[in-house]
């Protein structure tokens, strides 16, 4: 990883801290993190995951759930500083046409992939300031370019982050915060085996015939973000396996 933080005014090591760190793409960037020089705050539900993953790369683990307040509230009072945040957690529940639409489902996906991102931000926008050198990257989706048959609950939410991604590249102008958003494409983590309910059969249909991305390439392109010059903002990253061309175009052997 050749990847480097960019120095603290204080010699420190900056901090960031990653949502939806217990699996996929946010333990792959905690991990992309450390080794570049970031002390690294994970977080998640699933306290024993994020705990072990602490302990491996010299970071802190503090339980989360971004659709509760309380727990995105008191996670940010933790932080002693930070100076990036990335806004992992989230996911898809479900593969339903609008006609069938299951609303616990969608009620989920929004408090994930947009309520709670927004209420990170919120509570995090405080100390990314004080930083004077702060970063905010928004994990959003292909999904939130485009949209596709049964997709609605998770196309409207990632399209909904793309909005807010957009949005605080306008609020925070003039603020020393850079802001950026990654679009990936197929992933093979555990986002098909969560949207199909443990479906194994359907989860790993969806990679059938082609080599879709990992989490250690989004977290790769994550490392490089956060490691340019703190004047180089990247606002936007559309990331595909080669064989994926869109959310519904694929070429499979
Ligand atoms: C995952 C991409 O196309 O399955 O965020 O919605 S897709």
């Amino acid at each position: 990883m050749p990847y480097s933080a960019n120095p603290t005014p204080d010699g420190t090591k900056p901090v960031a801290a990653i949502t939806g760190a217990s699996a996929g793409i946010g333990e792959a960037t905690a991990r992309a993190l450390a080794a570049a020089g970031f002390h690294v705050v994970v977080g998640a539900r699933r306290a024993e995951r994020i705990e072990s993953l602490a302990t491996e790369i010299g970071g802190d683990a503090i339980p989360l759930d971004v659709s509760d307040r309380e727990s995105v509230d008191a996670f940010a009072a933790r932080l002693p500083r930070l100076n990036v945040l990335v806004n992992n957690a989230g996911g898809a529940f479900g593969l339903e046409p609008i006609a069938e639409s299951v609303d616990e489902k969608w009620r989920a996906m929004w408090e994930t992939n947009v309520l709670g991102l927004m209420m990170m931000t919120r509570a995090c926008l405080p100390a990314l300031e004080a930083s004077s050198a702060g970063h905010i990257v928004n994990i959003g989706s292909i999904a939130g370019l485009e949209s596709y048959p049964g997709g609605a609950g998770y196309t409207s939410a990632k399209h909904g982050v793309v909005a807010i991604t957009e949005t605080l590249r306008v609020e925070l102008l003039g603020k020393p915060i850079r802001i950026t958003e990654v679009d990936p494409g197929m992933v093979e983590t555990e986002f098909s085996l969560v949207r199909f309910d443990g479906d194994n059969d359907r989860a790993s249909n969806v990679y059938r015939g082609l080599k879709p991305l990992t989490a250690a390439d989004i977290a790769d392109i994550i490392a490089f973000a956060v490691t340019r010059p703190p004047h180089v903002n990247i606002d936007h990253l559309r990331v595909t396996p080669l064989a994926q061309a869109s959310a519904t175009l694929a070429h499979r052997q």
